[in-house]
Parts: structure tokens; sequence; C-alpha cells
């Protein structure tokens, strides 16, 4: 059977991005694929962060992936499987400084601070032992994160050219037309879940109550037009009419008949607050039975242990240790 594979990073609380773009797709294909779903909680790791808030939401995420409908994949917390940590040093000593340096992320986020934390710099090491370990065949990504695949697959070819044939390279997949949602009030940048309290208005929370998801869509940036034509996809133009509209699709409403702003808007937050609703009504069922979330994730992490030790067993063998 076919892996797939994802990880999230507990950053902030997840968004309809994550529900609509992963979460989504992924349990729809949970039966079909041999699936792994991750809290990258070391990912998490890379910038100053808070010990007592990682862990929070390092459980929030865990507890929202049962209720978004995971419950037929395998579950883990990254940090609970150390062969992730152990197969990224085994990486870095194939991967180079000077690729590391080319990456993007890491340019932009933060290569000129002496502050810089080395895990900022390191990171698609491990990014890259995430996936090797787990050997899917296949990795969707979406563009921001292919430069990050294909110094995965460097890292395999190179390691397979030196030390043998131990890792599975995978193919980079473009996933068929994802759902891309974007920030309401920046509309032409997506929706992150790392996105602060003060810049939030633009994120829908899965966990927003109704009466916040309806004052969020309320204030989405649209545009002055009044034409009777106004509620129209372009993105180029138009681009919050038509992020409103792709939520509204993809949260399985229409908008047919829908001629006004007030009107689209209304549309949207009823679709959302549809969508949200069962997830939300089973995340509080879970919050009252942690011990039913903690067996899944013990069984989970046991299972990710087990396939992932003959891979780093592999890797340890080739390299002479
Ligand atoms: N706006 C989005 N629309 C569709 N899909 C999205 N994803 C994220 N935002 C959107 C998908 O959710 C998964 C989360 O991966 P991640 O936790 O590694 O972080 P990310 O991709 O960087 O997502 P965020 O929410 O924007 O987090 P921060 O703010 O920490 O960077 C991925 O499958 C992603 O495609």
């Amino acid at each position: 059977m076919t892996t797939q594979l994802s990880l999230l990073t507990p950053s902030g609380h997840l968004t309809l991005g994550n529900l609509l773009g992963a979460l989504r797709p992924l349990a729809a294909r949970q039966e079909a694929y041999d699936t792994r779903v991750g809290v990258a909680d070391l990912h998490a790791m890379t910038t100053a962060h808070d010990p007592a808030l990682l862990r929070a939401r390092t459980r929030e995420l865990a507890v929202l992936l049962l209720a978004c409908g995971l419950d037929g994949s395998t579950l883990f917390v990254q940090s609970r499987v150390p062969a992730h940590r152990l197969l990224t040093y085994l990486l870095e000593c194939v991967a180079t400084t000077g690729e590391l340096g080319r990456m993007v992320q890491f340019k932009e986020k933060g290569r000129a601070e002496p502050s810089t934390r080395a895990s900022l710099f390191t990171y698609p090491v491990l990014m890259a032992a995430d996936i090797l370990l787990h050997a899917p065949q296949q990795v969707p990504v979406g563009d921001d994160q292919r430069q990050h695949v294909e110094l995965t697959r460097d890292l395999a070819q190179r390691f397979n050219r030196a030390y043998g044939p131990v890792l599975v390279v995978p193919e980079v997949v473009v996933p068929a037309a994802g759902a891309r949602v974007m920030d309401l009030q920046r509309p032409t940048t997506k929706m992150s879940k790392s996105v602060g309290a003060d810049g939030d208005g633009g994120v829908v929370r899965l966990l927003d109550p109704p009466a916040v998801v309806r004052r969020k869509v309320a204030r989405a940036v649209t545009d002055s037009d009044i034409g009777a034509d106004a509620v129209r996809s372009d993105r180029a133009t138009k681009p919050g009419v038509t992020n409103l509209l792709e939520v509204l699709v993809a949260c399985g409403g229409s908008a047919d008949g829908v001629t006004t702003y007030g009107a689209l808007k209304k549309a949207v937050t009823d679709a959302v607050v549809a969508v949200l609703d069962p997830v939300q009504r089973r995340y509080a069922e879970l919050l009252a039975a942690p011990d039913h979330v903690d067996a899944v994730y013990a069984r989970g992490e046991e299972r990710c242990r087990e396939v992932t030790a003959p891979v780093l067993a592999a890797v340890e063998r080739a390299l002479g240790l």
C-alpha cells in the first residue's frame, strides 16, 4: 500500500486553510493509503519559543487532527519518534552548508540575524529525515516547500551513490488543484496559522466560534465594484472576491443567485460555520476523553517507531556506525 505522509507544525492555531488544503484531502484518502500524519513539534523550535506554549499547541493540534476525522490514520508527535532526530544528524553529514544556505526560507527568515538559531539553518535536513524515514513514493507539495523536497531528493541520491542504495528517493508531485485559502484581509497572501492575534482578522481558525467567523468574513476585503456581475472570480483583479467564492465552493456552498457582496459573505459564513461545527463538536468530546487521545497517539507512535527503525538501522550500517 502506498504511503502518504504529512506533518503540520504547531506554530499557531489551525486554520480553515489547513483544513481545506491539507487535512480534508488527507482524510479523504486515508483508507486508500497508509496515511501517517504527524505533529511537527521539532519544527516549531527554529525560532524563539515558549516551552509551555509549544506543549499546549502540540496537544491542541493533536486533538484537532482526530477531530478533523483522521482516526483512520497513523497519528504521531514527531519528537516521540526519536528516529527523526537521529536521522537528521546523519543526513547533516551528507548535506553541505552551501546548499542549506541557498534555501529561500532561510534567506528570508533570518540569515542576517546573529541570533538566528542553527536549527533554522538545518531544518530542511530535519524535513528530509521526516520524509526519508517514512519512505513515501510521492510527496505532494505546495510551491513554498518544493525546494525543500528537491533537497530531500538530492540528499537521498547523494547518500545512495556514496554509501549504497538505502533510501527511497521520493517523487515530487504537485497536488491536483488543492484548495489554497487566502487571508481574508490580505487576499494575495495565503491564510497562515502563525499570524499573530494582532493580524488575525483575516485568518479563520478551526476553533473560532460562529460569531467570530461571521465577524471575520463580514470584514473580508472585497473591492469597490458594484456592477451587476461584481460577484465573479478573477484572481488578478478581484482576489478577495475570488477567495470568498473558492472558500464557499470548497465548503459545499453555492454562489448561484448571489449578486451582492453582502449575500456572498452571508453564504460564505453559513458554509464555513457548517464545516467547522462538526469539527468543534468532536473536539469538545475529545477534550473530555484525554485517555482516548493518548491511546491513539501511543499506538501511532509505536507503529512509527517500528516502521522507521529499519531505515535508521540501514543508514547507520551503511555509514559505518
Ligand atoms: N492557506 C492555506 N490553504 C491551503 N492549504 C494550506 N496549508 C497551510 N496553509 C494553507 C497546508 O496545511 C499544511 C500545514 O503545514 P505546516 O504546518 O508545515 O505549515 P504551513 O504550510 O507553512 O502552513 P501555515 O498554516 O501557513 O503555517 P505557518 O504559519 O507556521 O507557516 C500544509 O500541507 C500546507 O500546504
